[in-house]
């Protein structure tokens, strides 16, 4: 058993230990575990880890999820009986089973090996009604859908900061997929990372939209776990980010909480670019972006000098998404055609 695998299991332990008297055990009570969770886009990011084993941020984030888009899953665990033929886990994602060296259900396994109860396989059903890597957080969904069946499946009854504790061990942006709305991730301080969870913000802001510009949904091409780690390693300009990026989430807080969506807009954009400026000084340099991806942006700061108050924010693949209020959805739509409007609050 590997040092980083016994860390997470001490974790694991820590966070789930509370709720059961004997946590040795993982002893299932039922069968079947399921778990549905949505997508969430940060207007502030996450970019880079203080510590990578128990996946604990440099910096907060703040997010806001998107209702409908999202992963739902359905865990079963067999027992391994003497004359069972394959022994190992199973991985159907979107209807279809993966090969065991399939990097995603490689991590996937890893993942629920801290859960797994002697002698057993899991089953894993996991279905996405966003495109898988395409720069909206599928991983994020994923894993808060994946602990929330777990919680379901055990039993825990374990209360959102805690299953968003285990989500972020997962992959640190699914600490955030546990609630619907806006939600902060506080960076945390302490060295065993159980002060590092999200929490909703209740702030409801239903004339809030955003738009989904599409300008390439395959495969990235080089995840958000390494090129996180190839910015901490590599890039000097790096070193400014952790700070500006606590700065520009108590902003966004601030713009929530006093609807002030222009202050909300320039901080998410600024804050975006700021994050591909790292990446960008990385080496090998990390350009996740398309010639479509900046002929968008032109067309956000084009529109913006007409008076028309729209601003964008990007993750960690080519395409944009639109922050704009509900009275300016006209004005979108016409300059962006099939753009696909999300109102958080309203769907
Ligand atoms: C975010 N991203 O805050 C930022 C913005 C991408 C760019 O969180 O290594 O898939 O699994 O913790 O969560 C994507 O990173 O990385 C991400 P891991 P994750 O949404």
């Amino acid at each position: 058993m590997s040092d980083s695998f016994q860390r997470q299991q001490r974790f694991v332990h820590q966070v789930i230990g509370h709720q059961l008297p004997n946590h040795n055990k993982l002893a299932p009570l039922k069968r079947q575990g399921h778990g549905i969770a949505p997508v969430n886009i940060a207007l502030s990011k996450y970019w880079g880890k203080r510590d990578t084993i128990l996946n604990l941020p440099m910096n907060g984030s703040v997010s806001i999820s998107l209702p409908g888009l999202g992963t739902e899953t359905t865990l079963t665990l067999t027992p391994i009986s003497e004359n069972s033929p394959h022994p190992i886990d199973s991985v159907q994602l979107n209807g279809e089973s993966l090969s065991d060296d399939n990097p995603f259900c490689i991590r996937l396994t890893d993942f629920l090996e801290l859960f797994r109860p002697e002698n057993h396989t899991f089953t894993i059903h996991t279905h996405n009604t966003v495109p898988t890597a395409a720069g909206l957080a599928s991983s994020a969904s994923g894993y808060a859908a994946l602990v929330l069946a777990l919680n379901d499946l055990f039993q825990w009854q374990l209360p959102p900061q805690k299953l968003s504790l285990l989500a972020r061990l997962g992959s640190g942006s699914a600490s955030r997929s546990l609630y619907s709305g806006f939600a902060i991730w506080h960076k945390g301080e302490q060295p065993d990372g159980l002060d590092s969870y999200a929490e909703p913000i209740a702030t409801q802001w239903p004339e809030l939209c955003i738009g989904l510009v599409k300008v390439d949904v395959q495969q990235k091409p080089i995840s958000s776990t390494t090129g996180m780690q190839n910015t901490v390693n590599t890039c000097d300009l790096y070193q400014a980010w952790p700070a500006q990026a606590e700065k520009n989430m108590q902003t966004i807080l601030e713009a929530i909480e006093q609807k002030n969506f222009e202050q909300l807009g320039q901080t998410a954009e600024h804050n975006a670019l700021s994050m591909h400026a790292t990446m960008m000084a990385t080496w090998p340099p990390i350009v996740y972006w398309q010639p479509e991806s900046l002929a968008a942006m032109q067309t956000v700061w084009h529109l913006r000098k007409q008076g028309i108050a729209v601003y964008f924010t990007m993750d960690a693949g080519p395409n944009l998404k639109l922050l704009f209020l509900e009275t300016q959805k006209p004005a979108i739509q016409q300059a962006f055609g099939e753009t696909e409007v999300i109102q958080p609050f309203k769907s």
